[in-house]
């Protein structure tokens, strides 16, 4: 049996009771393949066996009171994933489905993805099962005390720091920090996603949604196409479906789909950003709202049609992990999609993707396409070790570049290896390598 297929048959076997992570990190073995078994140097130094443990893993409890006075009590989670290359780097999520299973295939992403941004950042993430929705500002304002209560031990500026994901947005990120400073005493980049008047970055805001359209411009651009005149469906009406049908609207390309938990409108016309925006950023109301005040578009709820039932171009899923699956995939394909770029982290199952690559639609994967929300935490890192802070175009330019780069390291390592357009294999052995040549420089740790 050759060295990968013993790791996996071990990741298996320890794992078998967390599906996420199984699906992460088989899929990432799976294509390091090529790599591995052409080289002893890794089996020698145990490097897969390492790279799939988790350096450390905080699980603790976070008691706090609800706006009734009653005591609530919810699981708070960090995985430590692997510091490398970096202090540990990665967001919180806050969400019922919170469990270690996607905390650790989260973190586990974040490896290579922070990797291929160039940057000198490790992988970590965290959370918990708390759900925001339908909470008190009081409400998430006492958990998030808490929370950072008991997180604020393991973190700081140079070993670990958190940001956001799902559910942790500028609101929770600001509570989070005023409970670490608080603590701590200390007035440092713990935490990325920061208000622009503590430390935050410019562009920090709309740089995943952004980078994401970045990336996929930049294939575009390689076959001699751009976005204008292009229909886009997105998924999910969060922070990074928002600001990547931003960005395809300046860039000339019509976004006609969000999603949320409950179902999804459909707008001919092309999304409507600032009711979009007033109705999630600011009132955190609901689709079934924007559909109420849009009478041209279509609301569809959930179990009675699927996003990926529009005929499109281009498909941005933005919402969560295993939300498009092979079904889907072959209703996109057979409907003429051409580029499918992940916003979420792992929105597509494995199925649909080896069906993308398969049907040469240009499939690029999260740990790619979504960086640059964690690429410029990282600026905003620096920006805060330096005490100083960039324009917005300064930070959009840097966060562009980087974009560009991901889509050029991960093209040339699918080429490199005779898997040209597999930008799966790509991305995860771009963002391998430099990982693995750091731990083998660093010894058996
Ligand atoms: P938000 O919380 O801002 O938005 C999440 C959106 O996805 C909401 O519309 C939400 O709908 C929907 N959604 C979440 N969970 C589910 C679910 N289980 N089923 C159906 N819909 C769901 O999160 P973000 O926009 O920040 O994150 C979206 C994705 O992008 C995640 O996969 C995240 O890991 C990834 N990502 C985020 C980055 C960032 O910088 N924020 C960086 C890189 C990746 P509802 O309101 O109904 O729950
Ligand atoms: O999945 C991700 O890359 C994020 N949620 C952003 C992490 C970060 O540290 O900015």
């Amino acid at each position: 049996m050759g060295y990968v297929d013993k790791v996996l048959e071990g990741l298996k076997t320890k794992n078998a009771h967390e599906p996420e992570f199984l699906q992460a990190a088989s899929e990432v073995l799976e294509s390091l393949r090529v790599v591995i078994e052409s080289d002893r140097k890794y089996e020698d130094v145990g490097l897969l066996e390492r790279i799939i443990e988790p350096e450390r893993v905080f699980i603790f409890r976070v008691p706090w009171l609800d706006d009734s006075g009653r005591v609530q009590v919810n699981r708070g989670f960090r995985v430590q994933f692997n510091s490398a290359i970096g202090p540990y780097k990665g967001g919180l999520r806050f969400h019922p489905s919170v469990n270690l299973s996607i905390i650790k295939f989260l973190g586990f992403e974040q490896i290579f993805k922070n990797s291929l941004t160039g940057q000198p950042i490790g992988g970590g993430k965290g959370g918990s099962d708390f759900d925001p929705k339908g909470k008190s500002d009081f409400e998430v304002m006492k958990f998030c005390q808490s929370f950072m209560t008991e997180l604020g031990k393991y973190i700081g500026a140079d070993t670990d720091v958190p940001a956001g994901d799902i559910g942790v947005g500028g609101r929770e990120i600001g509570f989070l920090y005023g409970q670490y400073k608080r603590n701590t005493g200390l007035y440092e980049g713990v935490l990325t996603g920061k208000g622009l008047t503590f430390g935050g970055s410019l562009a920090r805001t709309e740089a995943t949604g952004y980078g994401l359209v970045y990336c996929a411009e930049e294939y575009l651009k390689s076959i001699g196409d751009s976005y204008k005149g292009k229909k886009v469906s997105v998924s999910g009406s969060g922070n990074v479906a928002i600001f990547a049908t931003e960005k395809v609207h300046q860039l000339g390309g019509k976004v006609v789909t969000m999603t949320d938990s409950n179902g999804y409108v459909y707008d001919e016309a092309g999304i409507d950003l600032d009711l979009i925006k007033e109705i999630k950023l600011v009132k955190r109301g609901r689709l079934t709202d924007y559909a109420a005040a849009r009478k041209a578009s279509k609301y569809v709820e959930v179990g009675k049609g699927k996003v990926w039932d529009v005929a499109v171009d281009i498909a941005l899923p933005c919402a969560t992990q295993n939300e498009l699956d092979l079904a889907d995939a072959k209703e996109l394909v057979k409907n003429g999609v051409k580029v499918v770029g992940e916003g979420a982290n792992m929105p597509s199952t494995q199925e649909a993707a080896d069906y993308f690559i398969e049907k040469k639609i240009a499939f690029l994967p999260g740990k790619a396409s979504n960086a640059g929300g964690v690429a410029t935490s990282a600026l905003e890192m620096s920006q805060n070790s330096m005490r100083t802070s960039w324009t917005f175009d300064e930070v959009d330019r840097k966060l562009n570049t980087i974009m560009v780069n991901i889509f050029h390291s991960i093209d040339n390592a699918a080429k490199e290896y005779g898997m040209a357009g597999n930008y799966v294999a790509g991305a995860n052995i771009a963002g391998f390598k430099k990982v693995a040549d750091a731990m083998m420089a660093q010894g058996i740790v």
